[in-house]
């Protein structure tokens, strides 16, 4: 049968005369209706938790701009929780743990099969949105990728330069080891559940890999995710796989042959047209537009937009912003984003 769903089309390799397009973190606090639900779920774990809610918070934006996708309403850090860290939020502020940094704190984390007695939550959301997602819109399941998810765990916060991460990687190499391979047969485990209950496509954010350096960056980033899409790929023979390996610039080159996935999520930090060359060339991409556009809109948001649609106009290419949607952006400047985009 024809496949019908572009963001289906764009991952298997189409050039497509108008791309597919979502964005990333599309459900958040920028929209009245996800501030609403989430009031109504409590707090935001609450929420993560709730797959009625989960589900509901996903279809907003759909119902709203008519996205081509959908990205489960979760977090990075669920899988975490699930391995046995604490995890709370402080309103505010941002997401707490604690802290893995030792070979008793690993001992005391739940083995991998555990890790669906917490997540099952997430499998039910994913089962809702299969059922209810307009039959055009394609499913995208997602997870941290490892050296991003131990960050947290090891700092138990975010952090602007993920020193303790890199601390413990450099005193205490085989816990830091052993804590990115937990992550990593987590990881499978989860998505390939996630991919069960009706996840089309699955992405891993390596939101901080841009701080990894030198072999690291192969070690720590890249091989994580290669062990992660080839086992899934395995698992679920052709379910698409999107890698974001956030950060890496010039790195960016060759990611779709050194991890093995089906499209490559671009930042902000390098320019469309060097992606074009360098990365679309073998095979799709997402991404680009700076954030900081949904913000301030106008001109610039309209000519920024035509430019990265043209640079990708040659290839697969599914439109999308460089990170996530901020919660001081403007919802009409999303309409006005898609609308450029639709335009052609
Ligand atoms: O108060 C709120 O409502 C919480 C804000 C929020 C939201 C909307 C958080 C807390 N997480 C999410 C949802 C979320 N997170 C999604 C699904 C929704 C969608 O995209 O529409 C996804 C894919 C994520 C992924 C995520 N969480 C990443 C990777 C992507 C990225 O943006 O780099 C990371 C690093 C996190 C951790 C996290 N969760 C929440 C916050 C504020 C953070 C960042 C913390 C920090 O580094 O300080």
């Amino acid at each position: 049968m024809a496949q019908h769903k572009t963001i289906l089309r764009a991952l298997a390799g189409e050039t497509l005369p108008t791309p597919p397009i979502w964005m990333m973190r599309q459900a958040g606090r920028y929209l009245p209706e996800y501030k609403a639900t989430r009031a109504q779920a409590g707090d935001f774990l609450s929420l993560c938790y709730n797959p009625e809610l989960a589900a509901e918070v996903t279809l907003q934006p759909i119902r709203r701009y008519g996205f081509d996708a959908a990205i489960l309403f979760a977090d990075i850090l669920l899988l975490p929780q699930a391995l046995g860290a604490d995890l709370w939020f402080v309103t505010g502020e941002g997401p707490r743990l604690s802290t893995i940094t030792s070979a008793d704190d690993l001992a005391k984390l739940k083995p991998v099969d555990a890790i669906h007695d917490t997540l099952n939550p997430v499998y039910e959301t994913v089962k809702i949105l299969a059922q209810e997602l307009p039959k055009e819109t394609t499913l995208i399941g997602f997870a941290g990728a490892p050296w991003t998810v131990a960050t947290y765990m090891i700092a138990g916060q975010g952090t602007p330069d993920q020193g303790p991460a890199h601390a413990l990687k450099a005193e205490n190499r085989p816990v830091f080891e052993e804590i990115i391979n937990r992550i990593t047969e987590g990881t499978i485990a989860y998505l390939s559940k996630q991919i069960d209950a009706g996840a089309e496509v699955v992405k891993l954010f390596d939101s901080w890999a841009g701080s990894l350096e030198g072999d690291d960056f192969t070690t720590f980033s890249v091989k994580p995710m290669q062990q992660i899409i080839a086992a899934l790929k395995e698992r679920h023979p052709g379910i698409p796989v999107i890698a974001f390996p956030r950060g890496a610039g010039t790195r960016y080159t060759g990611m779709h042959a050194a991890t093995g996935a089906d499209c490559v999520a671009i930042d902000d930090g390098v320019s469309a047209e060097w992606a074009a060359a360098h990365v679309q060339i073998d095979g799709c991409v997402q991404g680009n537009l700076k954030s900081s556009h949904m913000v301030t809109g106008g001109d610039a948001l309209v000519s920024e937009t035509r430019r990265i649609c043209k640079a990708f106009s040659n290839g697969p290419h599914i439109f999308n912003l460089g990170h996530g949607i901020t919660p001081d952006a403007d919802p009409a400047n999303v309409q006005l984003m898609i609308d450029t985009v639709r335009a052609g």
